[in-house]
């Protein structure tokens, strides 16, 4: 189909006579028709993928790319002097997630559309989604991020239902958006929404009245929780979630021949962290609703839904207490309560009970009554087995298996680096685009120079559009010819985005006193802290009064630059992920589950510098000890120095003259002249007498590898050696790969 065709038919334009707005427009309802054509898999049982999150990015060209017309648009529009890059600018980011789950969720659809598999994603329809960032007086502040246009991707369907809690009840209606598959079917994402939400109730905060939930119930992702109405409203739209999902699937199966009985040949669910467990009791209670008894219900729901956990962090595994739930889901709570006892009647174990000290547990329920459970990389499903959920793998050994995270090379090679996409296949061809697997055949050219100059070329020139990007949007004046070091993600105490801070302060200390590095260095961060984390806010704080300080010193900054960017979302990953050269994986061995990142950033051409956690371990396994830089404790180590309890992070800080120097200058009259007094202070304390996350036993070996990753740096036909290893070996973590494995050791669909 050509643009300007499409264009003739419904608007008697041509392009050269249509604004960037029109031909945004026109090309989002091409792309919709298109899209619509494609039928999707309609087999017998069906993947219902449940996640509160599902951070989709911009659309319109990965919609073009899959449909297989990207090239073709591109041209026409170039021929008639018009940018695809520029109308693509016009399109607004839905932020549906916070970070590597809900965008996770999203390579998944792309990977099971792509696989032509019979699945689609259910979800909210938030209306503000995640707040939008930004940045005042060096501080986070957080404001709504309407997203939803009159021309959007989102199709109104004629599906609703009704949703009851504790006292009341609404409609839902559900939203559609079609999931492209690369060269093949197209899925849904549905998302649930009600019609009474009122926007006008959100003002220039995302300060809103919690308790009006007809009001309320889709506007935010996760609204604060630092109070109990905001908990509340959480519940609330979990179970809005759940509850309209398991009409849709027992609607859907009887519509397919199913009798109920049968359900888990027609449906099988996949539990995306612990945020949509209540399906479990809400598919029982539905079924008994239509006549069938408890324990045959209860049989039937166990074979139906699998449970995926994201994370070890104790605080982030949900437990919602009786009261909340006795509130807002009181229909529920008998079913659960049952559920609880029968655990209780079989397993003598307390600690596995779902009903404890007056709290639901929500990964508990999906454990015992779901039929799989899985973690998200080697290490990651190592730890659940033998720590975090030792007692429930002795139950149930059967159920554990690990499915390591993947990232669709759709968006985050083709999308983002057609220069990088197209020398990969003029040297290998274009198998890799469906087989990723393919791209091992890189192997060959390790020794090549003239391939080698032009990976370096294309990382230079990737460089060159971000400082170019960077300087239009936000005003950053970027070094092409510096080390990109890159630090992207959600703003936590575990991922350490502090221990890089410090790395920042001791080099700024090292200019100073005349020892100047090789070659200018460029750090850049971006991340979200959530609005009711303090201490992660002060870590944004710090980073950004670094920033202030540092690139304003005429003795620093030639060499040394930090970038902190504004709102850091999908859309911006895909500007930083091409450019950079050192990708920052410091999380404290054990707590990060896989992380993506890493994963795309490898697919980049950039080198990791990392610690032994999540997927950093098989990327090292991948790639060999020569291609990765690896540092700090390992995970049994910090494990063991937990369950001891005796972690003095000041007697780090009193041996290490480097670490103190730093730690010190947080609340130096330099940083105190620029920042506040209050959050400076604060998080020096925290680090000197808690450091939870303990990145002082960490700091020296930081330190020291990333000066040898920074000379590595200098020799380049070596370094882009390795950026050659690292792409070659990504094959793995395509999420083709992932999704084909839930498929064939979870799912089995027809
Ligand atoms: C949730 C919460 C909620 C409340 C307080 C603090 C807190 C901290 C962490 C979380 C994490 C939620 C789960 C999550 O996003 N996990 C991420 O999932 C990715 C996809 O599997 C994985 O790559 C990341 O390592 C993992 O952190």
């Amino acid at each position: 189909m050509k643009l300007q065709d499409y264009l003739s038919e419904k608007y008697n334009k041509k392009i050269e006579d249509c604004s960037n707005e029109e031909l945004y427009v026109a090309l989002l309802n091409l792309t919709k028709d298109m899209a619509v054509e494609k039928v999707s898999n309609e087999g017998k049982k069906k993947l219902y993928y449940i996640s509160a999150e599902f951070l989709i990015g911009k659309l319109l060209s990965n919609n073009l790319i899959n449909l297989g017309v990207y090239d073709d648009i591109k041209d026409e529009l170039g021929k008639a002097g018009r940018s695809l890059a520029e109308i693509e600018e016009l399109e607004p980011e839905p932020s549906l997630g916070n970070g590597g789950l809900g965008r996770l969720a999203a390579c998944f659809l792309d990977s099971i559309a792509t696989l032509g598999l019979n699945g689609d994603g259910v979800g909210l329809n938030y209306h503000y989604g995640l707040f939008k960032q930004v940045f005042e007086n060096h501080l986070q502040k957080e404001t709504p991020n309407p997203w939803m246009e009159e021309n959007s991707w989102l199709h109104k369907t004629e599906t609703s239902y009704q949703v009851e809690f504790g006292g009341m009840a609404v409609t839902s209606r559900m939203y559609d958006i079609d999931v492209t598959g690369y060269n093949n079917r197209t899925t849904k994402l549905h998302l649930f929404d009600i019609e009474s939400v009122d926007e006008s109730i959100v003002g220039d905060t995302i300060d809103f009245d919690k308790e009006a939930i007809a009001k309320n119930l889709t506007l935010f992702l996760y609204p604060d929780d630092s109070d109990d109405k905001g908990r509340m409203l959480r519940v609330y739209q979990q179970y809005f979630m759940v509850s309209n999902a398991a009409q849709l699937i027992l609607d859907e199966a009887v519509a397919k021949g199913s009798d109920l009985y049968d359900l888990a040949d027609y449906a099988t669910v996949q539990i995306n962290d612990t945020h949509p467990s209540m399906v479990i009791p809400e598919l029982i209670r539905l079924l008994q609703e239509r006549g069938i008894r408890m324990d045959k219900a209860v049989d039937i729901v166990s074979k139906v839904c699998a449970y995926t956990n994201h994370t070890i962090l104790a605080e982030a595994l949900e437990k919602w207490p009786i009261a909340y739930m006795e509130k807002v889901v009181p229909q529920l709570m008998p079913i659960i309560r049952e559920l609880d006892n029968r655990v209780r009647e079989t397993v003598s174990d307390e600690s596995t009970y779902i009903i404890k000290d007056g709290l639901v547990h929500m990964a508990h329920m999906d454990i015992h009554y779901g039929y799989s459970v899985n973690g998200v990389a080697y290490l990651h499903t190592e730890i659940l087995k033998n720590t975090e959920l030792h007692n429930f793998y002795k139950l149930y050994p059967e159920k554990f298996n690990n499915k390591t995270n993947g990232i669709t090379f759709r968006r985050w090679l083709m999308a983002c680096n057609p220069e990088l996409a197209g020398l990969i296949t003029e040297l290998i061809g274009d198998g890799w685009k469906k087989d990723a697997m393919e791209l091992t055949k890189l192997g060959e050219f390790v020794d090549r120079d003239d391939v080698l100059d032009r990976v370096l070329a294309v990382k230079d020139g990737k460089k060159a559009e971000l400082a170019d990007y960077l300087s239009k949007t936000q005003g950053f004046e970027l070094n092409p010819a510096s080390i990109y070091d890159i630090q992207v993600k959600r703003l936590h105490e575990y991922k350490r985005q502090q221990m890089n801070a410090l790395f920042i302060i001791h080099k700024y200390f090292e200019i100073k006193s005349g020892k100047k590095p090789a070659r200018p260095i460029t750090a850049i961060f971006g991340a979200k802290a959530a609005p009711a984390y303090i201490i992660a806010k002060d870590i944004i704080h710090l980073i950004l009064c670094l920033q202030e300080l540092i690139n304003h010193d005429p003795e620093v900054s030639p060499y040394l630059k930090v970038i902190m960017v504004e709102n850091y979302n999908v859309t911006m990953a895909e500007k930083l992920i091409p450019a950079c050269d050192i990708s920052e994986q410091i999380s404290l061995a054990s707590k990060e589950a896989s992380g993506t990142s890493n994963m795309k950033f490898m697919l980049n051409g950039a080198i990791t510098l990392g610690t032994s956690d999540g997927a950093n371990v098989e990327i090292a396994e991948l790639v060999g000890n020569d291609n990765i830089f690896v540092f700090g404790e390992n995970s049994q180590t910090v494990i063991e120095r937990y369950a001891r309890g005796d972690y003095n992070s000041r007697s780090y800080y009193e041996k290490d003259d480097k670490l103190k120097r730093a730690v010190d200058f947080i609340v130096s009259d330099e940083l105190l002249k620029i920042g506040c007094r209050e959050n400076l202070e604060r998080l020096y304390h925290e680090l000197l007498n808690k450091d939870w996350f303990m990145t002082f036993p960490d700091f020296e070996e930081y330190v020291k590898t990333k000066e040898s990753c920074y000379e590595a740096y200098e020799d380049r036909k070596h370094w882009a050696k390795m950026m050659l290893v690292n792409i070659s070996k990504a094959g793995f973590f395509s999420s083709d790969r992932t999704i084909d494995q839930y498929n064939k050791e979870i799912w089995k669909l027809s």
